[in-house]
């Protein structure tokens, strides 16, 4: 059994989002909102005033408060207006009930695209963790007019057999400690969050029957922007061989690995990271 998980921030930002923006020159505030998409209504946050907006996409069953908190609360307000979604069938963006067709990175990327579209910005810098790494390597891959660079932190491009025991050992959420599973039981109830996380289990391992288990492998060599790939040293979900991979295949990519980091390290060495990513965004 997996017992170490990844820490979903729990702190809620409503109340951020219910401070007004007083009289400051920039808005600090965090608002939620809601769009048409694709079909369904996805919910966001937004925050920020600057030049530069970025999109950040949440991993597997996440949801941008949840996985974004330090994100939306400590980015450069000045110099970029920050989004983060709700994937369909995540977070609030509920209905629909989520589901996990072969395509549902691709259908995640569309609807994440779009969303950007639907809120005015045209070009912007994606952010994505894990699953939503994949989701942003694909958009980038797809859209490259509209995506200025990218980061992905925690993800990977294929499934090797490795993954799969890893994926199979968290399968069963009645043995993750409480703190880990706590959260998504509040946010989804005990029986979606169950139903859902074995869906994404069974989801993911569908991409082993694609040739080297791609996911999208052979995208990555038409991702043209400059991107970051970020990877926790001491991550036990990812294995070290998924950033390597993407840093052969991308062809404008580099690597930086913290040293301390597991796969939340965005929220857990949250000031680094922040800093990491600004760096990069404003070079
Ligand atoms: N990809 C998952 C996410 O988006 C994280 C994860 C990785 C879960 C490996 C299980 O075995 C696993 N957060």
């Amino acid at each position: 059994m997996v017992v170490f998980f990844w820490t979903r921030g729990l702190r809620t930002l409503q109340n951020a989002a219910q401070r007004s923006c007083k009289r400051v020159h920039y808005c600090t505030a965090v608002q939620a909102g809601k769009k048409s998409v694709n079909g369904v209504e996805l919910c966001y946050q937004q925050t920020g005033a600057g030049d530069h907006a970025l999109l950040l996409m949440p991993g597997a069953l996440g949801s941008g408060v949840t996985d974004f908190g330090p994100q939306l609360k400590g980015l450069d307000k000045k110099r970029f207006t920050v989004v983060a979604f709700d994937p369909r069938g995540y977070g609030s963006s509920r209905p629909p009930i989520r589901d996990f067709p072969s395509d549902f990175f691709h259908r995640d990327a569309q609807d994440g695209l779009q969303l950007m579209q639907v809120l005015g910005f045209s070009r912007f810098s994606l952010l994505g963790w894990s699953d939503g790494g994949i989701t942003a390597l694909i958009a980038a891959a797809l859209s490259p007019a509209n995506v200025r660079k990218l980061v992905v932190w925690g993800s990977n491009a294929y499934v090797s057999q490795e993954d799969i025991a890893i994926y199979n050992s968290v399968r069963d959420v009645s043995r993750w400690s409480e703190r880990m599973r706590s959260p998504m039981e509040v946010m989804y109830g005990a029986e979606y969050f169950r139903n859902t996380w074995s869906a994404w289990v069974d989801g993911i391992s569908q991409f082993t029957h694609n040739p080297q288990g791609s996911i999208c492998l052979e995208l990555l060599p038409q991702i043209s922007c400059p991107t970051l790939v970020v990877h926790g040293q001491k991550d036990p979900m990812v294995p070290s061989v998924h950033p390597q991979v993407l840093l052969q295949h991308i062809p404008n990519a580099r690597l930086h690995v913290m040293a301390d980091g597991k796969h939340n390290l965005h929220l857990r060495f949250a000031a680094e990271f922040n800093r990491l990513v600004e760096d990069f965004l404003l070079e």
